[in-house]
């Protein structure tokens, strides 16, 4: 880690994160040659959203990562000179083929690199931009972010965009070549019924036998999904919902490996101000891997991905416990931790874990579940919860039989929380207390089980040499 990021309590060890200064969304997510490569919206020289370059990292294992060198930087004088922004990777009959949004001046237009040396430097085509009209002739709010497959013999391209007076909206293009691209239509927009203007960084993939849309909405930076049926290149929504409840997990971006699983990552933003950002020096940090496969019913099953069970080091255990009073297992120190807790909630009217960063319960995150509602809170103990204390909550009903398993990333000044494979929240958390006191199983008004309760203190990613 780089020295002057050594004491900052707030910077996350086994996420990935840029050197330094900015990062935003995932792109152009691939496996090559066996390993991972993640590229990433970066502002090499500012902590703060600037000219965006392409950075670039690489994994054997999906943990840990290798900064390589940048991959796009915006040409001046060129139509992306203000910005290389989001985009995918292809494989064109051997060529690796990014198409990104290049901006200038506000407006973004589709265009095309490609790399001879397995994706360490790349060439612009020097036709860019691809496209020149933006939205083939419908009247949109906006237009960029791209996510290209093959399908029999052509290519075919989702642009983000919104239909002024519709909503939010993902074009369909078609191509023979990557470079002459011919607009089809819609293949999903705001009608269907989701909020938002402007969908940012579409994603679609096949997944068992459905297909998945996945949406980033403008403004309310709210991220979708659609799951249906999509055939003749037209796409029918049966199931959508909130991929994340947090407005904090945006941009994600999704790739399969040579395992057959659809990875994704999403961007997990900074919920502090620019003074704040300036001082710290660094913003963003990418979600750890998810998996996304289709539950029996249809539904989204969401889990993070198995591998980074190999930062596991010392752990707690305990099961088969009543939890009517709040009982802190004081030994847990440090603020990289995986908490895997199995609840019965019983009569209990809310139960959880509360993470308190002082003895006194004042300063402390709560990971609560009241029969309907998962949240995460950061109200001090004596507090009755509010909604002025809560950073994020969504909707999980149990099954009549189901136990409440809530598996917890807490890295930091990030935690992601998985409830039943179905329900994540991603938070941020800065504490002015450098570590946990504890870990504080509760369950209020009531009797609760706790099935079991795994903590797990979690290694970091980066070695002493990482210049990170
Ligand atoms: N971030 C990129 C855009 C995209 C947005 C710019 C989403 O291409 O729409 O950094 O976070």
């Amino acid at each position: 880690m780089q020295e002057r990021f050594v004491n900052d309590p707030h910077r996350p060890h086994y996420h990935f994160l840029s050197p330094a200064n900015w990062m935003n969304d995932p792109n152009g997510l691939v496996q090559w040659k066996g390993q991972y490569h993640l590229f990433y919206q970066y502002h090499p020289y500012s902590p703060l959203f600037g000219k965006i370059h392409w950075g670039h990292a690489v994994s054997q294992d999906l943990v840990h990562w290798t900064h390589l060198p940048i991959a796009l930087t915006p040409t001046p004088g060129s139509v992306d000179e203000d910005g290389c922004w989001s985009g995918c990777l292809v494989d064109n009959n051997g060529i690796p083929t990014i198409i990104y949004s290049g901006n200038r001046k506000d407006i973004q237009l589709p265009c095309i690199a490609t790399s001879h040396d397995n994706l360490i430097t790349w060439e612009k085509y020097e036709g860019n931009p691809v496209i020149t009209t933006r939205g083939g002739g419908l009247d949109i709010v906006d237009f960029r972010d791209h996510c290209v497959w093959k399908e029999d013999d052509a290519w075919y391209q989702l642009i983000g965009s919104g239909i002024k007076g519709e909503g939010g909206a993902a074009l369909l293009y078609r191509s023979d070549d990557l470079i002459h691209w011919r607009f089809m239509h819609p293949l999903c927009s705001g009608r269907q019924g989701t909020s938002g203007e402007m969908w940012e960084c579409p994603d679609f993939f096949p997944l068992g036998e459905k297909h998945v849309l996945i949406v980033s909405a403008l403004p309310e930076a709210q991220t979708y999904y659609f799951i249906g049926t999509y055939q003749n290149h037209r796409f029918t929504v049966e199931i959508q919902g909130k991929l994340d409840a947090s407005k904090h997990f945006y941009a994600p971006q999704s790739m399969k490996d040579d395992k057959g699983r659809r990875i994704q990552w999403g961007w997990i933003r900074e919920g502090r101000d620019e003074q704040q950002i300036e001082a710290a020096g660094w913003a963003g940090a990418m979600s750890l891997p998810r998996i996304l496969s289709l539950r029996s019913d249809t539904t989204l099953n969401i889990q993070p991905a198995p591998e980074l069970h190999t930062l596991r080091g010392a752990q707690y255990h305990q099961e088969n416990e009543t939890v009517a009073a709040p009982a802190l297992i004081e030994d847990i120190r440090g603020a990289a931790l995986e908490i895997s807790a199995e609840f019965v909630p019983g009569t209990s009217q809310q139960c959880g874990i509360s993470i308190p960063y002082a003895t006194d319960g004042s300063e402390q995150i709560t990971i609560r579940y009241n029969g309907t509602t998962l949240m995460i809170d950061n109200a001090p103990w004596d507090v009755t919860p509010s909604m002025e204390h809560t950073i994020e909550k969504c909707t999980l009903h149990l099954g009549a039989d189901e136990t409440l398993h809530l598996h917890i990333y807490l890295d930091h000044s990030v935690i992601e929380v998985f409830a039943n494979d179905r329900a994540c929240i991603t938070g941020r958390f800065y504490a002015i207390h450098d570590e946990i006191a504890g870990i504080l199983p509760f369950a209020l008004n009531g009797n609760t089980q706790l099935v079991a309760l795994d903590i797990w203190e979690m290694r970091s990613i980066w070695t002493s040499q990482d210049s990170h």
